[in-house]
């Protein structure tokens, strides 16, 4: 390893060893103390450098939290950590008794909603970086069938449109909160009252730069909501098919191919799922005119006319038509992302009408999401920016103290420091260089 690369290992390995509990880990011991989904899943990828059999608990753990209907729980708490540590609580979700009838686990307190599929993806990628240890433990074999069953159930349950993708009923659920697409969406809800819950986030967030209290108590009445019918797919009042959550789906379910041939089933199911959905992101999302996949409410079933970055990250997406893929490159390099004059790829279109460089997901960059686009550049051959947006992701987070995220022009650190996921990410591109 050369001294760089080094030394990006030390530090990185630095936050994820502080962050780790025994079994998981957390993004970040104050923001966010306990064990996030589709964080735990951009860890493990990151982790497998470090300690295969840690990446492989890391997956383990939070697919031991899985419900009965195949559900991944967005969050599964840790019964040690105090129930003001974070709002919404268990207190809250009550998943274990309101829960019962959609399969929640009886002895794990989690959250109702999901997040990105990332699993399937990490789960071969931590296979790949030790075969035969992975082999030994019987790894894989224990995770595709969980695997399968949450893919079901976001093919199944949530393919709320109908047209086979699925979605997403909480702008928690596609990981990217405060989000401006969600504004037309969420401006349906009616406010949970103000002095009903208590926000902890403000504690350890400037408020500034996270949601404001407005959109926080439409997402508390959604999440109430859901739990209050018991965590039933229906009659959802927020319903919107991501383009990220949906890519990230398609490069699962191409990666639960590869683990199906390894375990001896079926690959065959798995293409052919990731085909049909990939159809039907082109048929539902994809906007030539824009050059940019839309996320669709599917209530009113219509486009939101927003450009978030989660349109970017089906470049992740294999065998795109050509057309599509340069429309991606041009609007990905083109005056809404500027990829190349600013550093990492801005959450939002910078010259969208609710822009801020600031407030959570409605502007800042974040590191997850470059990755994804970093991967899927350097599947269509695009290594130029593939690489320096590498470098840039690399050395951002080294720079940032492994921010939660950044000012989009100037790469200066935002939200929480020590955020797992940074290192996690940075530690793979260092180290796969
Ligand atoms: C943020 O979301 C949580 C709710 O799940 C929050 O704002 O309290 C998002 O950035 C999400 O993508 C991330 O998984 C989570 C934990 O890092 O924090």
């Amino acid at each position: 390893m050369e001294t760089a690369t080094r030394s990006v290992y030390a530090s990185a390995a630095a936050v994820l060893v502080r962050n780790w509990t025994g079994t998981s880990t957390v993004p970040s011991h104050t923001l966010y103390p306990h064990q996030w989904s589709w964080d735990s899943a951009f860890i493990a990828i990151g982790l497998r450098h470090l300690s295969v059999r840690r990446a492989q608990r890391e997956l383990e753990s939070l697919l031991g939290a899985q419900w009965g209907d195949g559900r991944i729980p967005h969050i599964v708490f840790n019964p040690a950590v105090p129930n003001e540590a974070y709002f919404p609580s268990p207190d809250f979700w009550r998943t274990t008794t309101a829960g019962a009838a959609s399969g929640a686990p009886a002895g794990t307190e989690t959250s109702g909603l999901v997040q990105p599929p990332v699993h399937a993806l990490a789960a071969w990628l931590v296979h790949r970086a030790d075969p035969a240890a992975s082999e030994r433990r019987g790894f894989l074999r224990r995770m595709y069938p969980r695997l399968v069953a949450w893919h079901g159930y976001l093919t199944g349950r949530r393919d709320l449109g109908g047209a086979g993708l699925t979605a997403n009923v909480h702008p928690w659920e596609p990981g990217m909160d405060n989000s401006p697409v969600w504004d037309g969406p969420l401006s349906r809800i009616e406010p949970a009252p103000a002095g009903s819950y208590r926000r902890a986030d403000l504690a350890h967030g400037d408020p500034a730069d996270r949601p404001t209290d407005l959109d926080y108590g439409r997402y508390v009445r959604l999440a109430a909501d859901y739990r209050d019918r018991g965590y039933a797919d229906d009659a959802h009042a927020f319903a919107v098919e991501d383009p990220a959550v949906n890519a990230l789906l398609v490069a699962s379910e191409h990666a639960l191919a590869e683990i199906a041939a390894e375990v001896g089933a079926d690959p065959a199911v798995h293409w052919e799922r990731a085909a049909r959905l990939t159809d039907a992101m082109l048929d539902r999302l994809w906007d030539a005119r824009a050059g940019i996949f839309r996320c669709r409410d599917v209530v009113p079933d219509e486009q939101i006319d927003e450009r978030g970055v989660a349109g970017l990250m089906p470049l992740l997406v294999p065998g795109l038509p050509t057309e599509v893929v340069e429309g991606l490159h041009a609007t990905l390099t083109g005056p809404h992302f500027r990829l190349g004059e600013v550093p990492l790829v801005p959450s939002y279109d910078v010259k969208g009408p609710a822009f801020d460089p600031s407030r959570y997901w409605r502007g800042p960059a974040w590191f997850n999401t470059a990755w994804v686009i970093e991967r899927g550049l350097r599947q269509y051959g695009l290594l130029a920016d593939a690489d320096a947006l590498r470098s840039a992701i690399v050395a951002g987070a080294v720079d940032s103290g492994f921010a939660e995220y950044v000012d989009p022009f100037t790469g200066e650190a935002r939200g929480t420091r020590g955020f797992a996921w940074t290192a996690a990410l940075a530690l793979d591109l260092a180290v796969t260089a």
